[in-house]
């Protein structure tokens, strides 16, 4: 007996299909750019929406029922949490999950009881594990639910707080190293301030950085051998949160010596609150050679706070995708970190909203590589910088072989410099439209 008996296994239908419990777009085995769709996209489920998450809201109580037939806040319940994840995955074909140590284990009073119960409980994970194709995409520490981290965790205050955190984050590791996840994410939920009245900013970055230095440390002394990752917010919870965007994050890695170590984990919904595209901050991961994860979702330009929707929009999808690969794919994958609307309360709708999630990036991969095939983007982005490559100036800009002085003299015998060619930005969106609905 499973936990979701009336669902069956989610099988790919096609475009025409009208069944809600089939996937439309996504076709695992399917070959694009010479792999297969599955290898392109390693979805993977996040515990905390998927098999806590009972849609409570600000005004409201949970509507969605998360108790798979047990006793809420027992170790029954977290093992019975793992029976429908691994279930749920496997109906879906999904091949990877990531979990905060507070996800899959009620939180005791006393520390050492909630480390008993997750050990108890990894070893759980990892017998269902060794059953399956299933593996870890990333581990975590939630370090922003507890009263204690009020203040931030790396970035509190107190140093009796600090200890708490690193110890959540030493286990953490220790879970994620004995489920062999790829990557271990930062996710600077209360790492911020409320008020620069109470706050020693350049101290708690320090600090921040002190714990993420230990992280390295102790994960590469017990054989950690992925990556770890920041996941930039700019707020909520906090007014202010210091891992901002993917630039600020980076500049933080690169000024605390943390960057051969770390990548990014870019979530679509923190970019947006950002005020940028999602593309934006995956593209300014990529250049800088750490794109390392993506927490798939969507926000609502109607709302200002991180809604985590399940990914429908196409275009950014197919944008989404387009970096991926020019990037050359990620070393880790695509976390839903999405949940459904609150009225969504059935486990039916728990497997609709993956299926759409993964429609949609199967669509966006789709049209992504149709675009890279097609060319045209590439060759005017290439023809758009060739005064560099193809005049005498432009060569010596490049090379570092001139000066202000020559350049000086060179602009006073032009007297004036041309236009610099149009930018074609309506032409470009036309091909992403032609490319898109062909
Ligand atoms: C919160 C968020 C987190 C991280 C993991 O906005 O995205 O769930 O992904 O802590
Ligand atoms: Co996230």
């Amino acid at each position: 007996m499973g936990i979701f008996n009336s669902i069956p296994t989610i099988k790919y239908e096609g475009p025409k299909s009208k069944n809600p419990l089939a996937f439309k777009y996504y076709d695992a085995d399917k070959i694009v750019m010479g792999k297969k769709m599955s290898e392109h996209l390693p979805f993977a489920m996040a515990w905390w929406h998927n098999l806590c998450a009972e849609g409570t809201d600000m005004f409201g109580r949970g509507v969605a029922n998360k108790s798979f037939g047990q006793q809420y806040a027992t170790m029954e319940h977290a093992k019975a949490k793992v029976d429908a994840g691994f279930e749920f995955m496997q109906k879906l074909g999904i091949k990877y999950f990531c979990f905060h140590d507070v996800d899959i284990v009620p939180e005791a009073d006393d520390i050492k009881e909630t480390n008993r119960r997750l050990d108890e409980i990894s070893d759980y994970i990892l017998e269902k594990m060794n059953q399956t194709d299933i593996k870890c995409l990333w581990g975590t520490a939630n370090m922003f639910s507890n009263p204690r981290f009020c203040n931030g965790a790396g970035s509190s205050n107190s140093a009796e707080v600090f200890a708490f955190a690193a110890a959540q984050v030493k286990k953490a590791l220790d879970l994620t190293v004995k489920l062999g996840g790829r990557g271990y994410v930062f996710w600077g939920g209360r790492e911020g301030y409320e008020t620069l009245l109470n706050t020693d900013m350049k101290f708690e970055q320090e600090n921040i950085a002190r714990l993420m230095r230990m992280a390295v440390d102790y994960g590469r002394s017990i054989g950690f051998t992925g990556d770890f990752y920041i996941e930039p917010k700019p707020k909520e919870p906090m007014k202010h949160q210091y891992d901002f965007d993917a630039a600020t994050a980076i500049g933080f890695l690169k000024a605390h010596g943390l960057d051969k170590d770390f990548k990014m984990n870019i979530e679509a919904n923190h970019a947006t609150l950002a005020g940028h595209t999602f593309e934006h901050d995956l593209r300014v991961s990529a250049i800088n050679g750490m794109l390392g994860s993506i927490d798939a979702n969507q926000g609502d330009y109607l709302l200002g706070w991180d809604t985590d929707e399940f990914p429908f929009d196409v275009y950014t999808a197919t944008m989404c995708m387009y970096e991926v690969l020019k990037a050359g794919g990620l070393t880790g994958g695509f976390n839903f970190d999405a949940k459904n609307r609150r009225p969504s309360y059935t486990d039916e709708d728990m497997f609709i909203g993956y299926i759409l999630g993964m429609d949609t990036f199967a669509l966006g991969l789709i049209k992504a590589a149709e675009l890279i095939e097609d060319g045209r983007i590439d060759e005017f982005v290439k023809e758009r910088y060739s005064s560099y490559y193809n005049t005498e100036i432009g060569k010596k800009i490049l090379s570092g072989e001139t000066n202000l002085q020559e350049l000086s003299e060179y602009a006073e015998k032009l007297g004036s410099a041309k236009l610099p060619g149009s930018g074609k930005q309506e032409m470009l969106e036309g091909i992403v439209n032609s490319v898109l609905f062909n």
